[in-house]
């Protein structure tokens, strides 16, 4: 039989009559894993798989979506040609004929209704070089002061936590090398396990090195199941139990007293302000037991170093950024920053979500993390790219600001690149409407997206196995991203397609770019002297020394692996600790006798955000194919709902259908959906607009609703 097997698997390999390798990244999440694509030609057919390739951050790992990524790239319904929607119908134009009509229907809007009705759109999956040019297209070539990105409803209240607490925003302030070497760590509202699969090495190894784990989500997850300690709090109160755990540290003395006077501001009115409050409260807001709350905070505070990580569970919440801030204050009145296996990590989201926030696609943005008031920031900017300083726009509006504003009339044209708001956006029935209201909608994408389908005229973009270009990751390493497999049917690279709108709208000369490569030249110069500084990276230095960790000012320096070891990035060079009141200054949706649960969204391993991509992946695809309600057995009951069933979930705003999954270990008064499908099971249906103050994250993590069998499978 073996024998059998073994003539079988030789003759099949001597039919490999070629074997291509292409050079890639993962075009998913923030640990931008390096991996290979080998293609084999057997007789007349094509096969792929993918390995991964060693790199300081993933190590030659790979999680399922990086081995099937290709799956989508190949898909057959990748768009392939521009699409004009007449009558109703998508019909295949011309490059030629798209760009007229962007140049006819661009002018036009700005002609009847002012520069600033035309909005611009962008995303944190497109390479620094686009996400830098995508800014310089809305700004100089538009002269639209509206431009915001799907980093707004992902990355927005870490980096302005960060911005704020230590004046300048890494999401890493150290490398993932140093988490091995820690002695205790935070978790809160992160899915390292599912969410950036190839970091949880790091995370066990420093578990094998003794170090003690805090979880702090209201679910068990792969996650949380690594953790010595759950603190499984009740949707959307981090702040409180935040507190409570500054509260013990302060008052059991736990604190850097030296570390504080030399190096922080604002210690005193936080310290007033935590001793103001009872543990009693913060158990009674949080659900979580004031003897967890009280170990939670003594093991972090008593272990000589400790390391905090972030993500989108704190974070997309109306009080995201002052939850961030509040774990920040823990760090810094433990004085746990700045020194060796201390500091803090906001997990980045998406591929590129760091560079992406650095080259101005932000509103309130321009390259290298530069200020868009700031009238030497603006100054430089304008000499960069060869404008008057007077003829920059000004501040826009965040992401869901842009979508009311297309309802008040205010923009009525729109250029969206690599995003899918239909699915992506709170409130998403208010978004839909406001997209078909548009004079005029331009999307480039990959797919048909949800969002697409709205669309006027669809633009084909290559995918990460075609388009070249620099992705700085989770870690504020800036990798090279190579890519030469060739671009299917008319298909062309997003950087391209910015190039070629400008042209048409009479810009060329300061578009002329011929590779991305030409691009990132102008990029580093705009970025000089700036906080996200990248002047002293060039392609070459990526392709040899395999990633740069910014800031990186000339080209003799050899990138920063441990921000704050001497001061922080404020003028002072102090780090600001501020109070964060238990109290949401938006106030957060609550439940009430008709919408009795709380509701929280993310993630599972195998689809990635909107699942455009992922869902057209056979191999991921069949891991979820559809989308489920997490519930405990106890609520199950109470609502009558079997496990396996149809489950209608309705909020104030509106109602989905998606199929009940029980769950011994969510809490009882948490339901949990992940937001990977559209339509009738587009989650963003039931989350509301409110927005965090500070920084206009959506808070996608708490709503308010009601469950019920979709028919009539009462239990027996
Ligand atoms: N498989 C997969 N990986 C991804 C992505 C993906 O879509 N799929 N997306 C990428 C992107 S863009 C991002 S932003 C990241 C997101 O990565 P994560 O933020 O880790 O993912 P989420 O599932 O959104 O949320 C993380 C956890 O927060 C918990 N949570 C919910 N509400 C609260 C709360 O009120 N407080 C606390 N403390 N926790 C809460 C959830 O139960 C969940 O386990 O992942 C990246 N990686
Ligand atoms: N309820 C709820 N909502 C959420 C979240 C949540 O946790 N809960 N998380 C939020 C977060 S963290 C994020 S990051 C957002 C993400 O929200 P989106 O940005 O809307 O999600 P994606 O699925 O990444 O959409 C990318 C689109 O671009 C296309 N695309 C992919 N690659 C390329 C390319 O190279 N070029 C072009 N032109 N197109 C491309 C894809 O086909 C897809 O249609 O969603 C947010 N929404
Ligand atoms: S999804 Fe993230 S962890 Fe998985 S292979 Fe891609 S980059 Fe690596
Ligand atoms: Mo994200």
């Amino acid at each position: 039989m073996t024998e059998m097997f073994l003539k079988y698997f030789r003759t099949k390999q001597q039919k490999v009559e070629s074997e291509k390798t292409y050079d890639t990244q993962c075009p998913f999440c923030s640990m931008q894993c390096k991996m290979q694509l080998i293609e084999q030609s057997i007789v007349t057919r094509k096969t792929y798989k993918t390995i991964g390739k060693d790199n300081p951050t993933s190590e030659g790992r790979l999680c399922i979506k990086g081995i099937h990524a290709h799956q989508h790239s190949f898909h057959r319904e990748r768009l392939k040609y521009p699409l004009l929607k007449v009558n109703g119908e998508f019909v295949r134009i011309t490059w030629e004929e798209a760009l007229d009509k962007i140049k006819e229907n661009f002018t036009s809007i700005q002609a009847e209704d002012g520069l600033n009705a035309l909005a611009v759109y962008g995303s944190a999956s497109l390479t620094n070089e686009e996400a830098y040019l995508l800014g310089k297209f809305a700004r100089s070539a538009l002269k639209t002061k509206y431009i915001d990105y799907n980093g707004r409803l992902c990355m927005s209240a870490a980096a302005s936590a960060a911005s704020q607490t230590f004046g300048m925003d890494r999401g890493f302030t150290n490398s993932l090398s140093e988490i091995p070497y820690t002695r205790c760590i935070i978790l809160a509202g992160t899915n390292i396990a599912e969410c950036q699969p190839t970091m949880i090495p790091y995370v066990e190894k420093a578990k094998e090195n003794g170090a003690y784990i805090i979880a702090i989500d209201p679910r068990e997850t792969a996650t949380t199941k690594l953790a010595d300690l759950h603190l499984q709090l009740k949707p959307g109160t981090d702040v409180a139990l935040t507190n409570g755990l500054l509260k013990i540290i302060i008052e059991e003395n736990y604190i850097n007293k030296s570390f504080i006077q030399e190096r922080v501001n604002g210690f005193e009115e936080v310290k007033e302000y935590v001793s103001s409050l009872t543990l009693e409260e913060i158990e009674d807001i949080t659900g979580v037991p004031i003897a967890q709350i009280r170990k939670a905070a003594i093991k972090f505070g008593k272990e000589e170093t400790g390391m905090i990580f972030t993500a989108r569970g704190v974070e997309q919440q109306t009080d995201g950024s002052i939850a961030v801030r509040n774990l920040l204050n823990i760090l810094l009145s433990t004085g746990k920053i700045g020194k060796p296996h201390c500091g803090y990590g906001a997990i980045t989201g998406q591929g590129n979500g760091q560079g992406a926030r650095e080259h101005g696609q932000k509103a309130d943005q321009l390259p290298g993390y530069r200020a868009i008031e700031n009238e030497e920031h603006r100054a430089y900017i304008a000499s960069v790219w060869g404008i008057d300083e007077a003829e920059l726009p000004g501040k826009g509006v965040s992401a869901y600001e842009m979508i009311e504003k297309i309802h008040e009339v205010e923009i009525t044209g729109l250029f969206i690149m690599c995003s899918n708001p239909v699915v992506s956006h709170p409130n998403a029935q208010f978004v839909i409407n406001a997209l078909k209201k548009l004079k005029f909608f331009v999307a480039a994408d990959l797919f048909l997206s949800e969002t697409a389908k709205l669309a006027d005229l669809i633009l084909p973009a290559s995918s990460y196995l075609e388009d070249e270009g620099t992705m700085t990751n989770v870690e504020g390493r800036v990798t090279l991203r190579e890519a030469s497999f060739p671009c299917q049917g008319e298909v062309k690279h997003d950087w391209q397609i910015i190039c070629e709108m400008a042209r048409v709208l009479g810009k060329e000369k300061a578009f002329s770019y011929t590779s991305a490569e030409e691009i990132f030249q102008e990029l580093r110069v705009a970025s000089r002297g700036g906080k996200a500084d990248y002047y002293g990276i060039t392609y070459e230095r990526l392709r040899k020394e395999g990633g740069i960790l910014w800031p990186c000012p000339d080209m003799g320096h050899s990138g920063t692996k441990r921000l704050f070891e001497a001061s922080f990035s404020h003028p002072n060079g102090k780090a600001v600790m501020v109070i964060a009141p238990n109290k949401s200054v938006v106030a957060k949706e609550q439940t009430s006798e008709e919408f009795p649960l709380l509701l929280t969204t993310g993630r599972v391993m195998s689809h990635y955000l909107t699942g455009v991509q992922t869902r057209k992946s056979a191999a991921l695809a069949a891991r979820n194919v559809e989308s489920y309600l997490e519930i405990h057995p106890t609520t199950a009951l109470k609502y009558q709902i079997p496990d396996h069933a149809l489950v209608k979930i309705e909020s104030k705003r509106g109602g989905i259908v998606v199929r009940s999954k029980w769950s011994e270990t969510i809490r009882m008064d948490t339901v949990f959906v992940p937001f990977h499908w559209g339509d009738s099971q587009n989650v963003n249906l039931l989350v509301s607009k409110k927005l965090d103050p500070d920084c206009r994250m959506p808070g996608f993590k708490v709503t308010a609703v009601r469950v019920r069998p979709l028919m009539d499978q009462l239990l027996q």
